[in-house]
């Protein structure tokens, strides 16, 4: 894309760097709670995001001492219940587009770098961010029983994708709090590192992703998310038809390079490491 976006959100930061995106929740103040206006501006940085080649990995963060501490109860809940019916329903469309359809769908790498606190309803973006790594000290808690509702919107749904049932309903019953190094455990987030080390993990893992061929990484997380629930029949269909649009799209030819450089030129291990996609094969 030529034209670069300006990123021009109130509530959201956007920095891109070394083909990295920092997204980052912005309303410190606020704990980085999640009104309507910061799901319209979450909204738009994820679609500006996509058509920006400067981004090849996208990171879900916050500013401040929180990564999200839930839904806006002010902005989100109260204010909402006085307006019209279908300021809810447009209200809530925005939110979970951003916090999960967008994102499941994502076609760059997602990770969620987990800063802080994290509650409620920011499990929803958590866990459809592709990986997640968390500091060791942050925050976690499925608070809604503690204020007077169960988890609503797809809360559960995405607790259910990622940790065990015992697990889900004692946080979803107690609406105790868990710590970074639980959440590892639990394998709410793929890893749990000191605070001090939490940007470089990050800034690591995306480094490993972002080396990768797009479109062949495109395919394997969109093909694993929609093939889950499929029956085997179905899921056998779609990951073939996957397999072979990735090698439409992919004007790197990445298959036929990976299979020349170790077949032939015997230049690197497919089980130990990458083939070098600097050097583009013919077709043969
Ligand atoms: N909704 C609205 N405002 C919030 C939220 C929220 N979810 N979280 C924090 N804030 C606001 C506070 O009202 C306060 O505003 P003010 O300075 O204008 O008075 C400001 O953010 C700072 O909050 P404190 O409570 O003073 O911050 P502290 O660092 O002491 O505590 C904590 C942080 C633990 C996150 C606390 O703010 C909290 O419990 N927040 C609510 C967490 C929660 O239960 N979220 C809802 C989950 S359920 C769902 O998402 C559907
Ligand atoms: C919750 C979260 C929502 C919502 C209603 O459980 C309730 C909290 C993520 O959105 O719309």
């Amino acid at each position: 894309m030529s034209q670069q976006p300006s990123y021009d959100y109130e509530n959201v930061l956007v920095e891109i760097s070394d083909g990295i995106a920092w997204v980052a929740l912005n309303r410190p103040d606020k704990r980085n709670a999640m009104s309507p206006a910061l799901n319209e501006d979450m909204r738009g940085a994820l679609i500006e995001l996509e058509g920006d080649d400067r981004a090849q990995v996208v990171v879900l963060t916050g500013v401040g001492e929180a990564f999200s501490a839930g839904m806006d109860l002010q902005a989100y809940f109260r204010d909402v219940d006085k307006a019209h019916p279908s300021v809810q329903i447009h209200v809530r469309r925005v939110n979970a587009e951003w916090q999960w359809r967008h994102l499941q769908d994502y076609s760059k790498p997602t990770i969620a770098m987990v800063n802080g606190w994290c509650f409620g309803g920011a499990f929803v973006p958590l866990v459809s961010c592709d990986l997640a790594i968390a500091a060791e000290d942050a925050v976690f808690g499925l608070s809604e029983v503690n204020w007077g509702i169960p988890p609503g919107s797809v809360v559960s749904r995405a607790l259910a994708e990622t940790v065990s049932s015992r697990d889900a309903l004692y946080y979803i019953m107690t609406g105790e709090t868990f710590d970074g190094t639980a959440a590892e455990k639990m394998r709410l987030v793929n890893s749990a590192v000191p605070r001090q080390q939490l940007r470089q993990a990050v800034t690591e893992l995306a480094d490993n992703l972002k080396d990768k061929n797009p479109v062949v990484l495109r395919a394997a997380k969109i093909g694993y998310r929609k093939s889950r629930l499929m029956s085997w029949e179905l899921a056998d269909d779609y990951l073939y038809a996957k397999l072979e649009q990735s090698q439409y799209l992919d004007s790197e030819n990445g298959r036929e390079s990976g299979l020349q450089q170790f077949l032939d030129e015997k230049s690197y291990r497919p089980g130990l490491g990458s083939y070098d996609r600097t050097q583009n094969a013919v077709d043969s």
